[in-house]
């Protein structure tokens, strides 16, 4: 169904799913006062003000609820449209009666995934990059990443990108003007004033893109894999780590087969610490397996936290020392076990706790380097880098392109590429992407 063609009055519940004290419905669009007054039976209640109401199912007349009622008129907002919200008891009940009510009425359905958000793009309350970071908000689970959402729902980062499609658009002005009027009474240097302003933006696209994927990191979280031979305590160390009893910790080695994560905070910052089988050469399929999974969890993780086991040491494993690289955390676990003697890597006991504190330091230290919240706004997306990618692409081409007609088709190109990350231009194709990501009711 193409929903920009629809132009009926949308509701869900916009709160979450399941028992609460409160539920909060959303009504939006043409048709939102009416639905309000055939559940009411009275007039609308003043603007933006909180009302008590009484809600009956418009047929039956049953009373559905007792809650509170507020009007939005449009297009002062969040969809731009007329805006009712429902504030009523959250019992599934009580939802239920009120969901049927309104899906009775003519002209109003049950909206779809991020159609509110979506609407409140189509009527220009927000750009793309503002609506993604809507979405992030919705689903920030540290404070880190609520900033960089906060920070880009206000429309930070779409302002970067706007700025430097507005100085595109002026560069290809004069480039053009250059080209049609070559004969007239231009400005002398014209050329020149092009090429430079294309090379300062080419740099600070460049400097933009040029961020080793903090935005990005930040946003899903940074990846740490615990790998290590069989009965190092990796599984312990997880557990401790993560302050539960996650993974099952035995003295059998090869007891974790598959890979076990846990979400974590670390000052802020989101970390997805992951335990894995015990690498050596395995007895059976089952744990060839596990170990298939550890080595490709250690290949594609953002940090490995390489653990030996301090009852053998210095006895290394070589299946981890080939996943070791210069980033890698190394630790040895068992201290308590640990000969005496010189040790070059950080010792710990993930059953006595020693060294832990000055491991937690080491982790905080990497992840706060690797998703850093940075001065300015951060690219956050795989689409803004493919999008900037292209864009500079083509104005990296620029200078050497021989016709005018090419050089200056490169820069209109480049500004699609920017256009698309606001939502400026080519819109159409990118809507659906962006907009499945929201659940119903935003
Ligand atoms: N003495 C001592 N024992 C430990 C320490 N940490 C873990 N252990 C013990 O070492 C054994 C193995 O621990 P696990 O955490 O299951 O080890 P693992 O590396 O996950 O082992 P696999 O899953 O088999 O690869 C268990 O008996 C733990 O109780 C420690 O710091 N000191
Ligand atoms: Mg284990």
């Amino acid at each position: 169904m193409n929903i920009l063609s629809d132009d009926q009055t949308i509701f869900a519940l916009a709160s979450g799913v399941g028992k609460a004290g409160i539920a909060v419905f959303r009504i939006s669009g043409g048709a939102a006062t009416e639905a309000l007054r055939a559940l009411t039976k009275k007039a609308l209640p003043e603007p933006r003000r909180a009302t008590r109401v009484q809600l009956l199912d418009p047929k039956s007349k049953d009373i559905l609820d007792h809650g509170l009622a507020i009007f939005f008129p449009g297009p002062a907002s969040f969809t731009g449209e007329d805006v009712i919200e429902l504030h009523v008891h959250g019992g599934r009940a009580v939802i239920a009666g009120i969901t049927d009510a309104l899906a009775k009425l003519d002209d109003v359905r049950l909206a779809e995934a991020g159609e509110f958000t979506r609407r409140a793009f189509e009527n220009n309350k927000l750009d793309l990059t503002a609506a993604e970071g809507l979405a992030d908000l919705i689903n920030a689970e540290t404070s880190a990443q609520r900033r960089q959402a906060q920070r880009q729902l206000q429309g930070d980062l779409g302002l970067i990108y706007d700025d430097w499609r507005d100085r595109l658009l002026k560069a290809i002005a004069l480039f053009e003007a250059e080209i049609d009027f070559s004969d007239e009474d231009l400005p002398p240097g014209l050329q020149q004033q092009v090429a430079e302003q294309i090379a300062e933006l080419t740099s600070e696209i460049s400097a933009h893109l040029d961020d080793a994927g903090q935005g990005q990191i930040l946003r899903h979280g940074l990846y740490i894999t615990i790998i290590g031979p069989p009965n190092a305590g990796k599984s312990s160390l997880l557990n401790r780590l993560s302050r539960r009893d996650v993974a099952i910790v035995s003295e059998t080695a090869g007891t974790t087969r598959d890979v076990i994560e846990v979400h974590l905070e670390l000052e802020g910052y989101p970390v997805i610490l992951a335990d894995t089988a015990g690498l050596r050469e395995a007895a059976d399929d089952i744990e060839s397996e596990g170990v298939r999974r550890a080595q490709e969890r250690a290949l594609s993780a953002d940090l490995n936290l390489a653990v030996f086991d301090g009852a053998v040491w210095p006895k290394q494993d070589s299946h981890t020392l080939k996943l070791i690289d210069e980033d890698a955390l190394v630790v040895i676990n068992k201290s308590d076990l640990l000969e005496k003697g010189e040790v070059d890597y950080l010792a710990i006991s993930a059953e006595t706790g020693e060294g832990f504190d000055i491991l937690l330091e080491k982790l905080k230290k990497e992840v706060e380097q690797r998703c850093h919240l940075s001065a300015s706004p951060a690219l956050t997306r795989t689409r803004h880098r493919t999008a900037l990618e292209k864009c500079l692409e083509n104005l990296v081409r620029f200078p050497s392109a021989t016709k005018s007609e090419l050089k200056a088709e490169d820069l209109r190109q480049a500004a699609r590429c920017l256009g698309r990350i606001t939502g400026r231009v080519d819109v159409e194709e990118v809507l659906d992407i962006i907009f499945k990501e929201f659940c119903i009711g935003k």
